[in-house]
């Protein structure tokens, strides 16, 4: 089913580019792209809305914007509050990524000549099937599906006021589960890190002008329910799972799709759609786990769904971890014992990464960054050195930062062709927004 699903998704929603190498004479071996120098942008956060379970607000300057919502409450209420305060442009950005799947399919269909009226046609056919294939993997992952997202969404549906449908909102929450993106994922900690610090580099490679750009969020939770913690779901408004996420505690988390070539694992990875949606599941580990053991018997006591590659952070164990994760196994990786070392990917001490080909990858790109800046790596070696020389990070590029709840984060541009690694990260300090006194209703300080 994965074929039939994927390959119908390919020819509408989904179009991954490669990236085309530009510059052959960078300082680290093997990369194509540029440091990016553009700088990053302290800016304050203007108040949106307050509701009784939420309050929002938008950064922005320029082209570079980003939405941030916090939400508190029980998941009904939390997801009311949510379509208190951006129902419009969740169901814009629903709106966008069918609008987007019809440009794309034009463009792909019109250089085989085949006509406006045609192409048209073809999409008012393969329309309905998407929607369906959404729709089915909601019903073939229900029994998986924890009740508190089944409320959020029917909180964000109902809060909306018409905006979006419950149906919509559902249906945009599959799209993760049928389209894994490329990415890198790097964690630098102990040894490796300026003064010891965690960090963690989630860089998104999907497709840049997919507008779901002209969305980009952080919302911020504050569940009631037991054992949650604070976090923050970084990403686009109306995805309620998580592709990139960290909790005030300091779980951070990020993700990439999982290719392997045969024989590379004793037992092959293989996928199911019987079992629950990979973001959903991502963003409980962050909303309970309070450490890494916690993470891992999370990612082993779960039926897992697709093939995907995870990196966490884990500020309460000042460590990093990365994991192949398929519907079959999950394997847990540390500094030292990553099975697919090579000259490419050096091993380091304090350093764990996936870059953004399939793994192992034979690039040595990320690995000579790495390996130079050892025992140095900050932010910046994140998203201007990685991010740019790497070139990966097309869509979303975000630095975590557990220890002093910041994040940087770059999306692409929104109605044009800038990827993320080439723009300014907009500094969070999210400790402003989940920290004490800043309760939803009082607009304090930041209100600038
Ligand atoms: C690597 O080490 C970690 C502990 O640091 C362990 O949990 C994991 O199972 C090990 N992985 C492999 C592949 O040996
Ligand atoms: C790592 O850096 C050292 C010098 O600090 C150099 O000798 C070595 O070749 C480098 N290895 C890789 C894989 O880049
Ligand atoms: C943790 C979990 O839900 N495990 C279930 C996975 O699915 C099988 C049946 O396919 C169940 O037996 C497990 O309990």
């Amino acid at each position: 089913m994965r074929s039939i699903l994927q390959a119908l998704l390919a020819t509408t929603l989904l179009f991954v580019g490669t990236a085309t190498a530009r510059y052959d004479d960078t300082p680290y071996m093997g990369c194509t792209g540029v440091p990016n120098n553009s700088p990053v942008l302290d800016l304050p956060a203007t108040p949106l809305k307050t509701v009784p379970n939420g309050q929002s607000w938008k950064m922005e300057q320029d082209t570079n914007f980003v939405y941030i919502a916090k939400l508190s409450g029980t998941p009904y209420q939390m997801g009311y509050a949510y379509g208190q305060l951006f129902g419009k442009e969740i169901g814009d950005n629903f709106n966008n990524v069918l609008n987007y799947g019809y440009t794309k399919l034009e463009s792909i269909l019109s250089k085989f000549g085949i006509p406006e009226v045609m192409i048209y046609y073809i999409w008012s056919q393969a329309q309905p099937a998407v929607l369906y294939l959404l729709d089915l993997n909601w019903q073939i992952a229900e029994p998986w599906i924890p009740q508190r997202f089944v409320d959020e969404l029917r909180g964000i549906a109902d809060g909306s006021g018409g905006a979006v449908t419950e149906q919509n909102i559902r249906r945009a929450n599959m799209l993760p589960e049928l389209t894994q993106a490329a990415c890198s994922i790097v964690g630098s900690w102990g040894a490796a890190s300026q003064d010891g610090k965690l960090y963690h580099l989630r860089a998104l490679d999907w497709e840049p002008t997919a507008p779901v750009n002209q969305y980009p969020s952080v919302v911020i939770y504050e569940p009631s329910e037991e054992g949650s913690e604070t976090f923050a779901n970084i990403g686009y408004l109306g995805l309620i799972g998580s592709l990139t996420a960290m909790s005030k505690l300091g779980i951070s988390v990020g993700e990439k799709v999982f290719y392997a070539r045969a024989g590379d694992y004793e037992d092959p990875p293989h996928i199911t759609y019987y079992g629950k949606p990979w973001a959903f599941h991502l963003r409980d580990t962050v909303q309970f786990a309070k450490n890494l053991a916690d993470v891992e018997q999370m990612l082993f006591n779960v039926n897992r769904t697709m093939m995907i590659h995870l990196g966490y952070g884990s500020l309460p164990d000042k460590a990093f971890r990365g994991h192949d994760y398929a519907a079959n196994f999950v394997i847990p990786y540390d500094d030292k014992n990553y099975t697919h070392y090579s000259q490419a990917h050096p091993q380091l001490d304090g350093i764990f990464y996936y870059d953004r080909q399939v793994q192992p990858s034979g690039s040595p790109c990320i690995g000579s960054i790495l390996n130079a800046t050892h025992g140095s790596v900050n932010p910046a070696t994140m998203y201007r050195d990685i991010a740019g020389y790497d070139e990966t990070g097309n869509a979303q590029v975000i630095v975590m930062d557990p220890e002093a709840q910041e994040i940087w984060a770059t999306w692409s541009q929104y109605g044009a062709s800038v990827n993320a690694y080439e723009r300014s990260p907009m500094h969070i300090k999210l400790a402003d927004f989940w920290g004490a006194g800043m309760k939803c209703g009082g607009g304090g300080f930041l209100s600038a």
